[in-house]
């Protein structure tokens, strides 16, 4: 399944390439692409995860988790 998640913060390559890696480290998470320019990231997943634990990877990340959508 696929989630959309509105991150705050990411201006460029670097940014998304730090959302990606926190977000992939995620069990449960196959992989995730960030877009800077969208504001967002989507991420692939094999199992349901809590929205809690994609909240603290992209804080993680050091950005801001607006809502899983
Ligand atoms: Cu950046």
């Amino acid at each position: 399944m696929k989630k959309t998640i509105i991150i705050e913060g990411m201006s460029c390559e670097h940014c998304e390439m730090h959302t990606k890696e926190e977000l992939e480290k995620i069990d449960g998470v196959i992989s995730a692409e960030a877009d800077a320019d969208q504001g967002q990231a989507v991420v692939e997943m094999g199992k349901e995860v809590a929205e809690s634990k994609l909240k603290a990877a992209v804080e993680e990340a050091g950005y801001k988790y607006i809502k899983t959508v």
